[in-house]
């Protein structure tokens, strides 16, 4: 019997075509563990499990404190299971995210959860589930939230103190990235916290500090899951991985030291990269770059506050495709600042720019981002579906002006992907990349269904 079982509730919708790991709870469960807390995970979407399944599953683990984990949209998947299971469950409590943006107000979207948490929990977690496990009635430690009591997001100043994510816990097999079809896939943070200012980015878990964990615990790691769990192609999820780029630099000289033959991709802003940290990092196996692009104009970019200029990402562009190592670049729509043409005129830039990937997504004002504030203050809060991943679950928040009204923001969006991905010159090229036709019908597709769908 377990006595905590932490849950990333199920998506709704269709099938996602990327299925990578519930990092964060795969952290607690390991900080848990190293206090001899008995703890199991539900990954649901790795493993295709709906909200029955999920609650059939706990029904047999029997627990006592069930955790949840979500984003904002992902918070009513979250919330239908905290009903499913409040009859049999004494204790649920949510972290995540939406929890750690909005706080106390998730106790009104829903009664029926006991506490929720703000930010970083590893180390406050353990100490909080062996006090409720103990019933202990004192449990206002930091972080934690129960209706009527608000806290601070926790941030933990010291990464490499944590221990490593309990991977042993996950579905390992379950995970799939569709730009590294067929091999097993795994994602890391080597830091956590980002001190740009992007109006849209929500910096209520990770902070505006950045706080790296040394190359040597981010090597630890690495090698466990290369050679315990056969990963062979790493996602870097830091919200700024390039921060530091001697740090960035003596983990790929350790990566290449150690023999570690892994692909891998990261993301990185534009105003930071030079050839020759490139070249290192295309050594050590670096595969694909992420660039928050955003839209091809500088008035776009100073009013979502990027610090970024239309001249350094061309630059970051030329440099990194240079160095060998495949763009993707995520766009936005649907901005106040632009017209319908001056979006389309962004599709020609990424053309342009020849960029391996794009993905187009729509303005969307999550709780916890200045975005949000302006959004409601100005009336153009919506939330939807709408044009947005359904597989991100229902609950969308969009920017909906007079001009941006939801056809022309859905309409923008398929005429972008069309336009971008049904090039006969890049269909082509994809496909003698991914080692022919039949290939490219087999894995690119997912990847283009990807594509389309996340962001
Ligand atoms: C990796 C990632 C993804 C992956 C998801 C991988 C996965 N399976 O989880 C992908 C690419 C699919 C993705 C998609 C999206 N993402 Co995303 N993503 C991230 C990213 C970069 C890292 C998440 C992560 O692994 N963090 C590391 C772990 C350690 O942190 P954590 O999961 O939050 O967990 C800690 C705490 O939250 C807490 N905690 C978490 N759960 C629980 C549960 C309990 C019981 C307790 C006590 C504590 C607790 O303790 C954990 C350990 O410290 C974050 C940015 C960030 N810095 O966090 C954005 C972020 C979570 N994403 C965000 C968004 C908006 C999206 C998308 C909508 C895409 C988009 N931009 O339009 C979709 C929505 C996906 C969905 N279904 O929810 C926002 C969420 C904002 C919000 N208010 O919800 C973030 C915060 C980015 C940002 N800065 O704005 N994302
Ligand atoms: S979007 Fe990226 S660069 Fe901008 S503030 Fe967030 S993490 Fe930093």
């Amino acid at each position: 019997m377990s006595s905590v079982v932490l849950i990333n509730p199920p998506v709704p919708g269709k099938k996602p075509a990327l299925k990578i790991p519930a990092l964060g709870i795969a952290y607690l469960a390991s900080a848990l563990r190293n206090e001899n807390i008995g703890v199991k995970i539900i990954d649901a979407p790795a493993l295709g499990l709906d909200l029955e399944a999920v609650s059939k599953e706990v029904s047999e683990l029997k627990p006592e404190l069930v955790g949840i984990t979500a984003t904002t949209p992902l918070s009513n998947s979250a919330y239908q299971l905290a009903r499913l299971l409040r009859k049999e469950v004494k204790w649920i409590i949510l972290g995540g995210s939406h929890a750690s943006a909005v706080g106390n107000k998730i106790f009104e979207e829903c009664p029926e959860l006991d506490f929720g948490f703000r930010g970083e929990a590893e180390e406050v977690f353990p100490a909080f589930a062996r006090k409720l496990l103990n019933g202990e009635k004192n449990l206002d430690l930091p972080g934690v939230i129960r209706p009527g009591r608000e806290s601070d997001p926790v941030l933990i100043p010291e990464l490499d103190r944590l221990p490593l994510p309990a991977w042993d816990l996950l579905p390992m097999s379950s995970y799939r990235h569709p730009l590294s079809p067929g091999r097993q896939v795994a994602t890391m943070l080597t830091s956590r916290g980002c001190p740009y200012q992007c109006i849209f980015c929500d910096k209520s878990i990770c902070g505006i500090r950045f706080r790296p964990r040394s190359p040597e615990h981010v090597l630890k790691e690495i090698e466990l899951l290369y050679h315990d769990f056969g990963v062979r192609t790493i996602i870097f999820y830091d919200d700024l991985f390039t921060r530091d780029l001697e740090r960035v630099k003596e983990i790929c000289r350790k990566i290449l030291e150690r023999g570690i033959k892994i692909s891998w991709k990261c993301e990185a802003r534009a105003n930071i990269l030079n050839a020759s940290i490139l070249g290192e990092m295309r050594k050590a196996g670096c595969e694909v770059i992420a660039f928050g692009i955003e839209s091809s104009h500088q008035k776009s970019l100073d009013w979502l506050n990027k610090g970024v200029t239309v001249e350094q990402i061309k630059e970051a562009v030329r440099l990194t495709k240079q160095a060998g190592i495949k763009v993707l670049g995520y766009f936005i729509f649907g901005l106040p600042p632009e017209t319908y043409e001056e979006e389309l005129q962004s599709v020609e830039f990424a053309i342009g720019l020849g960029l391996d990937y794009v993905q187009f997504a729509s303005l969307s004002p999550f709780p916890g981002t200045r975005l949000y504030d302006l959004a409601v203050e100005k009336g153009w809060y919506r939330e939807a579906a709408g044009p947005a991943p359904e597989e991100y679950g229902e609950r969308r928040p969009l920017v909906i002006t007079d001009y941006w009204t939801e056809d022309r923001l859905q309409q923008i969006l398929k005429q972008a992907y069309r336009r971008f991905y049904f090039r006969p010159g890049y269909l082509f090229r994809t496909a003698l990349r991914s080692g022919g036709i039949w290939d490219l019908i087999k894995s690119g597709l997912n990847l283009i269904r990807w594509l389309g769908r996340s962001g």
